[in-house]
């Protein structure tokens, strides 16, 4: 550290220097986040010293949350189910097993049935809970197979795993035929719908044909849905949402201070500023507006596949949500190709002669455009 601070302009000026380096959002086609709406900036920096570890101080911002929580909830089918808005879907999806775990204090050895395709937060979950756990099959269209997970289940197992919305494929599982498995067996199930809670809602009310997924489905334990994903607010704001108070009670502990509720998330001392910015957006935008860019970000969707049809290329799988993946030689160098060109696209290890684009509200036709032009440049060269 400096024997004496550096001024104010020049410490700034340090800052700007250094996001000077990080992409343009007119150039991000990897990213399941966005730049946040205007309105969820402003509630972010207006709640910014305000912490929600402590309710008694901060009664007005643990509102806020609260308000956010019955937006998710209206949103999901779970008319009074409790929930926290969290750092991000991480957490979410950690409080979700130690609930379930914590369910079954008669299972000394806790097991949970994963689908192959489960995001790479539920290893960290895992690994932190000491549990075990068990891959489930997939289909062809990359969907956890009920059958599968089915036959994985044993007197070990205390929770199943399905994702509406993979960020890797954009894959939504069968939920309402798991469910019925979990049910059938008596076991927790938990939904990851980090990436799909805020784009499946919207693009059912528009008449598409995605699958139901939320607390309708009897069976469904919690969800996980990320506002700082599709839900265009700032991060970190991550929900994780419980059926009934009795399930979201095994994830209380109590704190030592007298008058304070037990705390229910991974974080004690945490920022409010994600939950105000979260309910900023979501009251702001309401459900045609969601309806609105959903809408959009699927139109996008198709014109890309369809650009790159028309180019002869070759797509692994048909995109459910707005993640499109494309076959090409020299996948991973059109990726260091795009990138020294300030374009970020990804590559997944499942399919490494495939890139992966994915479509967020900062995408244009324009930017599509461009980078089809980039991508015909690589192929000419
Ligand atoms: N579950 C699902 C289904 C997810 O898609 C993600 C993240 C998580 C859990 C974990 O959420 P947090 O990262 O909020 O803890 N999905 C993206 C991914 O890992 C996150 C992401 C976002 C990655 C923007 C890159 C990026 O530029 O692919």
């Amino acid at each position: 550290m400096r024997e004496h601070g550096l001024d104010k302009d020049s410490v700034l000026q340090n800052i700007e220097d250094h996001l000077a380096k990080d992409a343009a959002w007119n150039k991000v086609l990897n990213s399941i986040c966005t730049e946040p709406l205007a309105i969820g900036k402003e509630a972010f920096i207006r709640s910014i010293d305000t912490n929600l570890g402590d309710v008694r101080i901060f009664r007005g911002s643990s509102e806020l949350e609260h308000k956010a929580v019955r937006l998710l909830a209206s949103l999901l089918g779970g008319g009074d189910s409790p929930g926290n808005i969290v750092s991000g879907g991480t957490e979410a999806n950690v409080l979700a097993l130690l609930a379930a775990k914590k369910r079954r204090p008669d299972i000394a050895s806790p097991e949970i049935i994963i689908p192959e395709t489960a995001h790479f937060s539920l290893f960290k979950a895992i690994h932190l809970m000491g549990l075990q756990y068990r891959i489930a099959k997939v289909d062809s269209r990359f969907k956890a197979d009920p059958a599968s997970i089915e036959a994985l289940i044993n007197d070990n197992t205390v929770a199943i795993l399905a994702t509406a919305g993979t960020s890797e494929l954009g894959s939504v599982d069968p939920i309402e035929a798991i469910a019925q498995v979990a049910l059938r067996h008596r076991v927790y199930l938990h939904v990851d719908a980090a990436t799909g809670g805020f784009i499946i809602p919207f693009a059912r009310k528009l008449g598409m044909d995605l699958p139901a997924f939320d607390f309708t489905l009897e069976g469904v334990c919690s969800i996980t849905v990320d506002p700082h994903k599709y839900g265009l607010a700032p991060i970190p704001a991550g929900g994780i949402l419980f059926r009934d108070r009795h399930i979201q009670q095994l994830v209380s502990v109590d704190s030592y201070f007298m008058g304070i509720p037990g705390h229910m998330t991974m974080l004690g001392t945490r920022n409010g500023a994600g939950a105000a910015a979260a309910y900023a957006v979501m009251e702001h935008l309401g459900l045609s507006g969601y309806m609105e860019i959903t809408e959009r970000n699927f139109e996008l969707t198709r014109y890309l596949v369809r650009q790159l049809k028309d180019r002869g290329l070759r797509l692994p799988l048909e995109p459910e949500l707005n993640i499109v993946l494309f076959e090409m030689d020299g996948a991973a160098q059109f990726l260091r190709y795009c990138e020294e060109r300030g374009w970020i696209v990804s590559v997944s290890k499942r399919f490494p002669d495939a890139v992966r684009i994915v479509i967020q509200r900062h995408v244009t036709h324009g930017m599509i455009n461009q980078f089809l032009s980039l991508l015909d440049r690589f192929v000419e060269d």
